[in-house]
This record gives C-alpha cells, structure tokens and sequence, in this order.
C-alpha cells in the first residue's frame, strides 16, 4: 500500500516525527505475545454465564433457579433481587440529556429486550456456568413483539436563517432519505473482563477490555457506591473497540458487584453471539434531507431530520452519534440557512451507541447524496458543483450554520488532490468506453469534516538519570499504535531513539486520569499533552541538574476542536447479471494536520475504509418483527474480507490544526465516513443510465439486481 507522504513539519526538529517507523507494539503481537483480558492468570476464579431474555418485552413472573445452584461448581446464581441497590451510568456530559436513564444490571419485572441479562451464574468453569444457565426455569407473562419506537428520549435542533422560505424559493430542491442499517462493531477481541478480589485489603483489580479504563473505574465506583480507591482498572492489550468499549456494561458491573458480594475473583469473557446480541449496536440511524439550490449551482438552505434507535438502555455516549449527524452538517459547505432536528428513540433491541464515526458518516452520506443529487438536478459535473460550494481556506477558523468552528482546512486542495491522484478525466474516459461496451461503471466522491474530540487529556513525564524517557498516558489504547506515536514525539524532543522511550497507558494505577481511545482524539489531544508534559520536563531539567530524575504532569486542555477532513473517490463496477458490487479503485486524500507517523495513518484508513465498505455493501444486524435477531452469527452477519477490499491510493495535506500543541487532527474514524458516501454515490453514479435513482444499504447483490429489475420493467425513458 503507498504510504502518505507527510508533510514533515516536526514537533522539535528531531527526526521522527513524521516517520514510518514500524509499530513497537506489533512484534509481540504477532508472535502471540499479546496480553489480553483471557490471557489474565486469576487464581480459583469463579467464572460468570448469564441467562438472557428470549423475548423483547414481558413481565417476569419466575425465575426459578434452585436447581441451577444445586448443579455441580456452580458457587452462586444471581438475579435482581439480590443484587444490592446499585446506581446508574453517567451520561456523557456533551449531551444534553437530563438525569441518568434507568440501568438494569439483571432485569428487574420486566424483560426490556432480547439478550438483556436476567440471572448470572458464577461457577468454577465456564462450561459450568454454562451449563446451570439451561437449568434456570424463567418464565414471562405476555412475551411480547417488538415493540414500536417509543417517543423521544433525546431532541437536539439547530436553526440558522429561513430554511423553509430559502426551500421555497429555491430553483431547485433535491431530497434524499437514507436508512443506516445497524451493524455491529465486531472488534477482533470481544468483551471481556476479569476481577480479581484481594482478600487482605477487600480492594479489587479489575482487567477489562476497555478503551476508557479510567472513566470505567469512576464509572463503577459510582454505580456500585464503593470508593474509587477501592478499585484499580487496567486496560492490557485490547483488540480493537471502535466505540464498542467505550461504556460499562452490566455484564462487567455485575462482575465486580459479584467479585465485591462473594470475595472471590470472578471472570467473563463474551462468545461472539452474545456481542452480536447484547453489546452495543452502531448506526441504525435514518436521515431524511433537502437541499436548496441556485439556478447557479450555490447551495441555499438545508433541512434535515434524523431518527435514531438507541435500545432498551443508554450507554454512556449512546446519543453521541445524533449530536454528531447533526452539528457536522452542512460537512465542508457554504450553506447559509439551516434546520436541522435530530430525535433518538428508545426501543426494544440492543443498546445502540458510539461505534467508529459515531455519526460523522452519517452526515457525510446524507449531505453527499444530497450533492450528487443536486448536481444530476442542475446538469452539473459533481465535483464542479462542490468546487463551487466549498468553504474556502479563507474563511478559517469558520462557525458552521450549527455554531461548530472548524478550526482549519483546505477542502479546495483536498479536493483537488483526490481528482488529481485518481486522475480523473482519465476515469471518466475509461467510464464512457466500458459503458459503451455494456459495462456498468461507477465514479463517486465524498468529502466530510471529522471532529476531533474536546476537552482535555493527560500525560506524566519522567526523565531518568540515564536519559531515558518514561511516559504515562491518560488516554489507552485499542491497539492502535499509541506506544509507538508518543515514543515519537518524546524521542524527537528529547533528542534520544524511540527505543529509549517507554509507554505506559491504560492502568489506573500509575497512570494520571484520563479520557481515553475514542472519538479521533489519542494524537489530537492525547499527543498534546505528551508534549506538553514533555516540554515541562525539559523546561525543569536545567535547575534539576543532567543526572536528576525529574518528573512531571500535565492535563492539557485543547483549545479548540481540531476538524480533520477528506475527499474519497471511488471506482465501481457493478456486475449486470448479478449486482454484485466490486470497488475497483479507491483514492483517499485526507487532512490529518500534523502527522506523527503515516504508517499508522495508513493503517487508520485502512481499518477504517474496511469498516466503511462493510457498512456500505454488506453488514446489516437484522430484527425480526418479535425482536429476535437474526444475525446473530458472522456466517449471518457478512463482515468485509480482504478480497473485497481495493488498493488504497492515499493522499495526504498535512495541514497544522491551530487547536492544539501539537497540531495534529484526527484520523482515526476517517475511512468510515468518507467510504460509505463515495462508494454508495458510485454505485448510484453506475446505475443511473438504467435509472436506478435509489438504493437501499447495505446496497448488497441482491439489492443491486432488484432495481435494476424493476429499473428495466419500468422501462426508462432513456431506454426505449
Ligand atoms: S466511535 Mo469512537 O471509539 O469515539
């Protein structure tokens, strides 16, 4: 894969940053060195199996659990009515959203969804557990269907000018509705959690696969009303979490009440059905939107409204995705008036929160769709017609319709880029001659802003007398290369290798509080405030003397919100007989700000666009009209494989982000939402001589082949 080419513009000179230098962290890796939460030694652990509901909806009228106490190794069988009363989860303070929602830990009365946790049994092996699951008799009073979404637990909406009189108005106005499937955020490690319980002091060590171990400590001091002293949380090796593992579950809070209750260690590990089941769901979203548009091409005004299902309970961030789909919008464009609304319903499903994008690439499908639309309107080149309503560098830093400030970009260039890197009018000579042989081919673009994370993040420096460099991360990681970009940026202001750099993260223990894996926003701000911390070490050095340990932290604050950004340009062919969709090409420009090292940003946009092509031709969690799942398997469940992935051609401006120290952006959620967008308005761009003018997602084979079907019954007038 071609790596981007970084603009080097280094933190201290020095001569990493900005480097490919291989991952520290993957040798041990790939040599099955790995540490994570199963591979936790804990000694005579008791071993957690929960009892789910079958059924969406139902009183409780027995769980009747005798026989499964009695069963060989089984230690304990718990349902709500022994657990001790117990607190909420706190809600993510960006969100507006009142007091903590409910949070059941085993139902209580009432079943909410399937594959909501009813009883937990704690037995010396998980076959055991297992086992003594089968032999709990629940039964329930009026099984319910799925019930309809209720009304609105979460409103938010944004104004700006006269949308309406502006749509009125309008020489044109274009609408797209466009309904995300749900998918399932399946990182390579499921959850996972073991505690262990020390019998001299009654405090437990809690290895969880996390990507936010401190807010998991706080969050379970809070709920089970024990002192957060009490309570260590370290994040080992985790594989991936795309969101997924962003907040506590109940099956992890009743593992530590367990562990706290019976004095024992206690484990579970999550088979990849109960995942699929009961972790929480991603997208889902439906997004319903007009754009006005000039005779001239210059967009006026847009209206959009955006539905989401958040599931029978409220994760920590589970309204993210909306406040997200609706503050980004209008992405890079000028568009003067605006109302957007976005509303999240409760539901008898799974939990649905954050996962990689957590809205970003919802408001980058509904507003691209809407441009190409707008385009075909006017007659016009798509990418001319973005050309003309693209923010211009000038204008930075720039309030958007919805009060963002998009602190820097230069989506003109950006643009320009991609159709330079993917030649365009080469594409679009190809396209003509395969199409005259009978070929459908499909060019489509997308350009999005992607949100960085606020707030704040932290780290602690230490310079030992024999000059190397210790560092402790606020923030973890999900595998994603954090150890190796922070040894980075402390080896070039230091002056020393990368080798005589440690990274330590993850462990509340030694590690300053912190944040956390998520929302684009490890490098951002996380790797701000390593340099921060850095520099005031260096700063301290002189008085301290060369053969002194000195030592500092820092919380770092990041001054704004750093908005990354990027144009994708996909090629598509679609085969006729068949629907089957191939990505040819895939060309990503992207604007990362300062980039520590394009080979994790490579691999961002990898992981990423393999993520957004799933989301875009394959992966669809599917309920049946009495909420059972019926995608509750990876043979039912169709995740991307390497083969349908493209060659990525990746094109990188590094743009400095004046949001924060160190200048970078983000780039972690990138793929996800550029692919989406540029794939789906390429399949559409293939179909339209036919004229298939919509289609659902995930625009799969059989999608493809039922319009073009009914395309050709119909009988477009262009056909005849
Ligand atoms: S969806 Mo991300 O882990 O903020």
């Amino acid at each position: 894969m071609p790596l981007a080419k970084a603009g080097l513009d280094r933190v201290s000179g020095g001569a990493l940053v900005g480097q490919a230098i291989r991952r520290r962290e993957d040798l041990p890796l790939v040599q099955g060195q790995g540490r994570f939460v199963a591979d936790i030694p804990l000694q005579d652990a008791l071993h957690i199996a929960f009892l789910r509901s079958p059924a969406a909806g139902g009183a409780i009228l027995g769980c009747e659990t005798a026989a499964a106490a009695a069963m060989p190794g089984v230690a304990a069988v718990l349902t709500a009515a022994d657990l001790t009363p117990l607190g909420r989860l706190t809600v993510n303070p960006v969100l507006p959203l009142g007091a903590a929602p409910d949070f059941p830990v085993l139902a209580a009365g009432r079943v909410l969804a399937v594959g909501q946790p009813v009883a937990a049994v704690l037995a010396d092996s998980a076959d055991r557990a297992a086992d003594a699951v089968a032999a709990i008799d629940l039964s329930l009073k009026d099984a319910s269907r799925l019930p309809a979404p209720g009304e609105a637990v979460f409103a938010l909406d944004w104004q700006a000018g006269d949308a309406g009189a502006a749509c009125d108005a309008a020489a044109h106005v274009v609408a797209v509705e466009v309904r995300h499937s749900r998918l399932a955020p399946c990182p390579l490690e499921g959850r996972a959690i073991a505690v262990d319980y020390h019998a001299a002091t009654g405090d437990v060590t809690v290895w969880l696969s996390s990507q936010t171990p401190h807010r998991a400590r706080s969050e379970l001091a809070g709920i089970l009303g024990v002192d957060a002293g009490r309570i260590r949380v370290v994040a080992p090796d985790v594989g991936g979490a795309f969101g997924m593992k962003a907040s506590l579950y109940p099956e992890e809070v009743l593992a530590v009440w367990a562990a706290f209750a019976l004095c024992r260690p206690v484990r579970w590990t999550a088979t990849r059905g109960e995942d699929l089941l009961a972790a929480s769901h991603g997208r889902g979203m439906t997004t319903r939107g007009r754009l006005a548009v000039a005779a001239d091409g210059r967009f006026l005004a847009l209206q959009a409204r955006i539905d989401a299902p958040l599931g029978h309970w409220l994760t920590t961030s589970a309204a993210v995705p909306l406040w997200n789909a609706g503050r980004i919008l209008p992405g890079p464009y000028l568009v003067p008036a605006l109302d957007v609304a976005v509303r999240g319903h409760a539901d008898g499903t799974a939990a649905v929160g954050i996962y990689r994008g957590a809205g970003r690439p919802e408001a980058a499908m509904l507003m691209e769709r809407l441009v190409d639309r707008a385009a075909q309107a006017l007659g016009m080149d798509p990418l001319d017609l973005r050309r003309a309503n693209l923010i211009p560098p000038a204008a930075m830093p720039w309030q958007g319709p919805t009060g963002i400030v998009l602190d820097s970009g230069d989506y003109p260039r950006l643009l320009e880029l991609a159709a330079a890197r993917a030649d365009l009018d080469a594409l679009r000579a190809q396209q003509r001659r395969r199409r005259a042989g009978g070929e459908l081919i499909g060019l489509g673009c997308a350009m999005f802003v992607e949100p960085c994370g606020q707030g704040w993040e932290s780290a602690r420096v230490r310079r030992n007398a024999d000059g190397s460099v210790d560092c402790f991360l606020g923030g973890s990681s999900q595998g994603h290369g954090r150890e190796t970009a922070c040894a980075q940026i402390l080896a070039d202001l230091f002056g020393i290798s990368a080798d005589a750099v440690t990274v330590r993260h993850g462990d509340t223990a030694d590690c300053p509080e912190g944040i956390g894996a998520l929302a684009s926003r490890s490098t951002a701000i996380g790797g701000s405030a390593v340099l921060a911390a850095g520099r005031e070490v260096l700063a301290r050095l002189p008085a301290a003397g060369p053969s002194a340990t000195v030592d500092a932290a820092q919380v770092y604050p990041a001054e704004g919100e750093a908005w990354g950004s990027g144009c994708y340009i996909a090629q598509v062919a679609v085969d006729p007989a068949t629907g089957r969709v191939q990505v040819e090409r895939m060309v990503l420009a992207d604007d990362a700000g300062i980039v520590v090292n394009p080979m994790l940003v490579a691999g961002q946009l990898a992981g990423g666009m393999a993520q957004g092509l799933g989301e875009a031709l394959l992966e669809r969690l599917v309920y049946d009209t009495d909420g059972q799942l019926l995608t509750g398997s990876l043979m039912d469940y169709a995740l991307p494989r390497a083969a349908d992935m493209p060659v990525l051609e990746i094109g990188s401006l590094a743009g400095r982000s004046p949001a924060n120290l160190l200048g970078a952006k983000g780039v972690g959620e990138a793929g996800t939402i550029g692919a989406p967008a540029a794939i789906a308005n390429a399949v559409l761009d293939a179909l339209r001589p036919l004229g298939v003018q919509d289609l659902p997602l995930p625009i799969g084979a059989e999608a493809v082949w039922r319009a073009i079907q009914a395309a050709q019954a119909a009988e477009p007038e262009e056909l005849r």
